[in-house]
């Protein structure tokens, strides 16, 4: 086997398992990734004299690249996830799972020889920052350039990375191949107890960037219950009142239900003097500090966002944010070479889609794929929070678990408690829609938005959460919020994205004890008086419909709830149980 680089490390673990590996997919060559700048430019260049990017319009986005990927993997693929844990009960009801022997056994077959004719690049990496002691350390050995060029934005890799190792055993072992992108024989394996993801047959974001999802959020969390702490699917901003208080808040919200746009916003005109600012949009990871209170990290370097809908109105931040040295796939791109996707304005011109199909306005099917995606760094974000890379994390105010409702659930909603917050995000959900398989408008209960990434057992999960409880002498306050009702006329009745500041702004002054509210049988949500409402642009009738809690959805709800927690079964904690026989006697009680 060729060695395109001298191994920069002589750490005997790391060395054995990238040999033993390697022996079994019978790479042409080895390249190990030191994550300079100088090297970016140069596999940069090669990825493009391969076709697998193709350079921007340098004045329109600088240092910018476009990339297709093959149309079979376009989205992370849940039903091929697994977690593959010595029994079926670890992995639990939320999750697929294999056994680890079968699982290497089968993914081995599949990694046979699959790297011939290309190399294989060794990426140390860290998520967290260098300094703290946050940090989780990973090795990624793929044969995807594109792997490498985005993963580098998302980690910190190369010699960061080789130097925290050192001579130690303890690293995320992960192995990826896009190998020939069968969708037969696409897996993407966890093995929390060996620290390990083997992923084969996608080369697509979530699946092959082994750093995010399947390192961050499944394996992370499976260890954060061991180590009690909190590893979770959430965006973290930073709130600085005109008066200069700062408050930071964490926020759970299903993929694709707005948590770049919320850990982005644009306070209205009203709300002068007020800064949000953006700590990370995907991934918190949480623990206690020494003064009680729970302090979260973002571990990613980057944002790995969906494109489509995003633009001016929706998301300035970002649309700025993506002006430069940004990677975009499956956008859709313009005769000048600049991109386009669906919710920015025109297109002026034909384009060539997202597969590299000539394509004409009006044309029944999108020009970019729905889960297109641009990957820029942290930095490019012009409103970045000062303390988005700080290593022991900011304190957290105020968790928000965020559902997808059109009716039932109100625009927000405060726990009494931390049991009942924990029951909040247990119990959230989003309706499917049209782009998620099974019937249109079916509740899909996705807890604290963790169902595709936990990774062990959701009942015990719960009761992990509910354990934080104890560790805590400040713990923040829990919310339940949703953007997404309906009114009769099927017209949403809050008009969200910066007008969200509103509800924000309440939930801070609730974390401080400053706000009214009205206890119902189900948890405070504000009266009308108790939000700051001036100037905004939705009828008094229609926030007061967003806000109503109506006892018949909400008994067919708790009802809906039970369900839930018996087709998780037996781990579900019996503190959640009470809880929710506890609402529905409330309920009933006043009804
Ligand atoms: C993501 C997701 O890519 O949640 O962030 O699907
Ligand atoms: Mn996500």
């Amino acid at each position: 086997m060729l060695v395109a680089n001298k191994a920069p490390t002589s750490n005997p673990h790391l060395l054995s398992w990238v040999d033993e590996m390697a022996r079994m997919c019978k790479p042409d060559q080895i390249y190990w990734v030191d994550g300079s700048d100088e090297e970016a430019k140069r596999l940069t260049d090669e990825a493009v004299a391969m076709g697998v990017f193709i350079p921007l319009d340098p004045d329109k986005k600088p240092n910018s690249y476009y990339s297709r990927s093959n149309p079979n993997d376009v989205a992370r693929t849940e039903e091929l996830t697994f977690i593959c844990t010595p029994t079926k009960d670890e992995a639990g009801a939320t999750n697929n799972w294999m056994a680890p022997d079968d699982a290497y056994r089968k993914l081995g077959e599949i990694f046979e020889g699959s790297m011939k004719g290309r190399t294989m690049y060794v990426i140390p990496y860290l998520m967290g920052t260098p300094d703290s002691p946050f940090a989780m350390l990973g090795v990624e050995l793929t044969d995807s350039i594109y792997v490498v060029l985005n993963m580098r934005i998302m980690g910190r890799i190369g010699a960061v990375a080789l130097e925290r190792l050192g001579g130690s055993a303890k690293f995320n072992r992960g192995l990826h191949s896009v190998a020939d992108c069968d969708p037969q024989r696409r897996y993407i394996c966890h093995f929390p107890q060996d620290d390990a993801i083997w992923s084969v047959g996608s080369g697509y974001g979530g699946n092959a960037l082994l750093g995010k999802k399947c390192l961050s959020l499944r394996i992370a969390s499976y260890q954060a219950r061991q180590e009690g702490w909190l590893a979770e699917h959430m965006m973290l901003l930073e709130a600085e009142s005109p008066e200069g208080e700062t408050h930071f808040i964490a926020g759970a919200f299903p993929s694709a239900s707005g948590k770049t746009n919320l850990a982005m916003l644009l306070p209205p005109k009203e709300f002068e003097g007020w800064r949000i600012r953006t700590i990370g949009d995907d991934i918190a990871w949480m623990r206690v500090g020494d003064d009680g209170r729970l302090y979260a990290v973002n571990p990613e370097a980057g944002f790995f966002g969906v494109a489509p809908g995003t633009n001016e109105h929706t998301n300035p931040t970002a649309m700025e944010m993506v002006s430069h040295d940004a990677i975009f796939t499956n956008v859709a791109l313009t005769p000048d070479m600049d991109v386009w996707w669906e919710g920015m304005d025109g297109p002026n011109t034909d384009l060539v889609d997202w597969r590299g199909r000539p394509w004409k306005r009006g044309s029944k099917e999108p020009a970019a794929h729905p889960n297109s995606r641009f990957t820029v760094p942290l930095e490019n974000n012009p409103r970045l929070s000062r303390y988005a890379t700080d290593p022991k994390g900011v304190p957290i105010s105020a968790i928000l678990f965020g559902g997808r409702r059109s009716t039932t659930v109100p625009l927000v909603l405060e726990s009494f408690n931390w049991t009942h917050g924990v029951y909040m995000g247990a119990t959230a959900g989003a309706e499917t829609t049209a782009a998620i398989t099974g019937a249109v408008g079916r509740i899909r209960r996705d807890p604290m938005a963790m169902l595709a990434f936990i990774g062990y057992n959701a009942g015990d999960y719960f009761a992990h959460w509910l354990s934080m409880f104890g560790r805590m002498s400040h713990p923040p306050r829990i919310f339940l919020v949703n953007w997404f009702r309906k009114g009769d006329d099927g017209r949403y009745l809050w008009p969200g994205y910066g007008e969200n500041m509103r509800v924000l702004k309440w939930v801070i002054d609730r974390s401080v004890g400053r706000a009214g509210a009205l206890e119902t049988p189900i948890g405070y949500t504000p009266r009308l008086g108790d939000l700051d409402l001036s100037g905004i642009d939705a009828s008094t009738e229609a926030i007061e419909a967003a806000l109503r809690i109506d006892p018949d959805e909400w008994q067919k709800e708790l009802e809906a709830h039970g369900d839930w927690f018996d087709r998780l079964g037996g781990t579900v904690p019996e503190a959640l149980r009470l809880q929710r026989r506890l609402l529905i006697a409330s309920l009933k009680a006043v009804s």
